[in-house]
């Protein structure tokens, strides 16, 4: 009889969430960078191990709504811990508790959620004992099924958690292909790793007000008969300003981001690339309710 158990990773921005899923799954399949909140989507990320099918469901960093973004960010989150196996959530050891982590147990508790407490970036922790107070605090927190410390970056103790999960495992057929690592499509997968770059090259402000589009996906064989996938996207920012600094001195920004972007995304499809992005101002996109469910940029 084949089995499942589905995972919801939850957690303050930047907690380490999807570098976890990414590293559970096996593949690169959420975008990661050293800003909070860098995933709006609900991300689902399959494993699948001899007859247990693991579907790990990544989620934006809990914060308060303040736009119609962060608002699907929001509800992502709350609709992942309804009716999950059993939910991690994802600490930061070098953070006190928070207000968000409040908020999530209180979601959990509603729902009755079993949880596993991992503690990560112990890695910038110097003595186990600075750790004490805090899982102190957290014990009390909630009535946690397991806490581990835990580096995602270090791999320490990581190699605790697969055994762990597998415990919530129920019998049932499996949701998702066995041989697939998401089921996101290939092209929101190239849509973020665009945006990544964004993250990863652009000040703070920017990258949040950036939407990526993909307009156009199509495969070719060239003359020496290889492979080669025409993608064109387009980057949406919030002001005719931002766009000349994506686009930066002589383009240079934008090929940067181009090629950083062109060398994931061969990586993932196997095979060449050729990447066109332009870049478009569209004012306010992020309170534009239809603009966002239309383009599924915060819509699950
Ligand atoms: N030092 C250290 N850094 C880590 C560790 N795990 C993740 N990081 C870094 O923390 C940052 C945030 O990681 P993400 O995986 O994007 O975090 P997230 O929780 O998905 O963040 P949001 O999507 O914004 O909610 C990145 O720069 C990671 O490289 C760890 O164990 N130690
Ligand atoms: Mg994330």
């Amino acid at each position: 009889m084949t089995k499942n158990v589905f995972i919801a990773i939850t957690g303050r921005p930047n907690a380490g969430k999807s570098s976890l899923t990414n590293l559970l799954v096996g593949e690169k399949i959420s975008i990661v960078s050293e800003k909070p909140q860098t995933t709006r989507n609900r991300i689902n990320g399959v494993l699948t191990k001899d007859d247990t099918q693991f579907v790990f469901i990544d989620t934006p960093g809990f914060l308060k709504p303040r736009t119609k973004l962060a608002e699907h960010m929001v509800k992502a989150v709350r609709t992942s811990v309804d009716d999950v196996d059993v939910a991690i959530l994802m600490a930061d050891a070098t953070k006190k508790l928070s207000a968000i982590e409040q908020e999530l147990a209180r979601s959990f508790a509603s729902h009755n959620t079993k949880v596993i407490l991992l503690l990560n970036k112990i890695d910038l922790v110097k003595s186990k004992e600075e750790l004490l107070p805090l899982l102190d605090e957290y014990s009390k927190l909630y009535n946690f099924e397991d806490i581990i410390p835990i580096s995602v970056k270090k791999r320490i103790n990581t190699e605790l958690i697969m055994p762990l999960l597998e415990k919530y495992a129920v019998e049932g057929e499996h949701f998702f292909p066995d041989d697939i690592a998401t089921d996101r499509t290939e092209r929101f997968l190239c849509s973020e790793l665009i945006r990544e770059k964004l993250l990863w090259t652009m000040q703070q402000e920017i990258p949040h007000g950036t939407a990526v589009e993909i307009e156009s996906f199509s495969s070719r064989t060239n003359k020496n008969n290889a492979e080669v996938i025409d993608v064109g996207a387009v980057i949406i920012c919030e002001k005719q300003s931002h766009k000349g600094m994506i686009i930066g001195k002589g383009g240079e920004r934008l090929k940067q981001i181009g090629s950083l972007a062109r060398k994931d995304i061969e990586e993932m499809l196997d095979a060449k690339v050729n990447l066109q992005i332009f870049v478009k101002v569209k004012e306010n996109w992020r309170d534009n309710e239809r603009f966002i469910t239309d383009n599924k940029i915060a819509d699950d």
